[in-house]
């Protein structure tokens, strides 16, 4: 593994195999899962994961399968060093102030897709009615398909173009793109929005992400981290 490929090459077969999924592998989120068991699912020639319709976007799991939550199932814990541990249910979330950013999205392969609106609720929002304890410096996040993990410190988490999305492009956000709930974090390059995102965590210190154990940088400022110079989104 190394740092800039996001995992190891995709075999020509399984490529092909993707390919001939289509749309209707996408829909079908299990069967396409099933199509890229046992290998990372990042393929640096970007053909096996461009995602149908996704206008640019490209799918990415560092786990074979993730399962499906809908409004049924969905929670959302905030916990840790609060005063207040809360649960939230996709309806809950939904009734709160929602906020919309339209900007860039980058990611630290190089991709960019423009122009992207993100909308839901401020993270900000969601920290003061959990009620910080002074003893928090920053926040963990950890996702449902058991494996990937993000932290912001806590002044990057209380930033306004910090959402915790519901949605995407204008819709609900889809399973492939990490629904029914992911982190965005406008300003920092994607890996920071956590897809499939199931729990918050307040934390005396700053827990490395997932591709920071593998060198990514934890602060991950677009244009200004990683050894990259992209220009800056907007
Ligand atoms: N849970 C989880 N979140 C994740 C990832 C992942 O593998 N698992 N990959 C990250 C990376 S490197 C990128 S570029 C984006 C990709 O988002 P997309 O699949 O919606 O295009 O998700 C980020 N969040
Ligand atoms: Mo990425």
């Amino acid at each position: 593994m190394r740092a800039g490929g996001e995992g190891p090459p995709v075999g020509r077969r399984v490529v092909l195999g993707m390919l001939g999924l289509g749309a209707a592998g996408v829909a079908a989120g299990p069967y396409l899962q099933r199509a890229v068991e046992g290998v990372a699912s990042k393929d640096p020639t970007g053909l096996s994961d461009l995602l149908p319709g996704g206008g640019g976007f490209r799918y990415y799991s560092v786990t074979g399968s993730v399962p499906v939550r809908t409004a049924a199932d969905y929670t959302l814990t905030v916990g840790g060093l609060v005063d207040r541990p809360t649960t939230y249910r996709l309806a809950d979330l939904q009734a709160l102030r929602q906020r919309r950013i339209v900007h860039d999205v980058q990611c630290v392969t190089g991709w960019r897709v423009p122009g992207t609106p993100f909308e839901g609720v401020p993270l900000a929002d969601l920290l003061q009615a959990a009620g910080v304890r002074p003893e928090a410096t920053a926040v963990s996040f950890g996702c449902f398909d058991g494996s990937y993990t993000e932290s912001l410190t806590l002044d990057q988490a209380q930033r306004e173009d910090v959402l915790v999305a519901l949605r995407m492009q204008d819709q609900p956000l889809g399973h492939a793109h990490g629904g029914p709930v992911r982190l965005y974090v406008a300003p920092m390059y994607f890996y920071k929005s956590a897809k499939w995102l199931d729990s918050i965590t307040l934390t005396s210190t700053v827990q490395p992400g997932y591709w920071e154990h593998f060198g990514y940088d934890v602060d991950a400022w677009v244009g200004r981290s990683n050894g990259r110079d992209d220009a800056p989104t907007g």
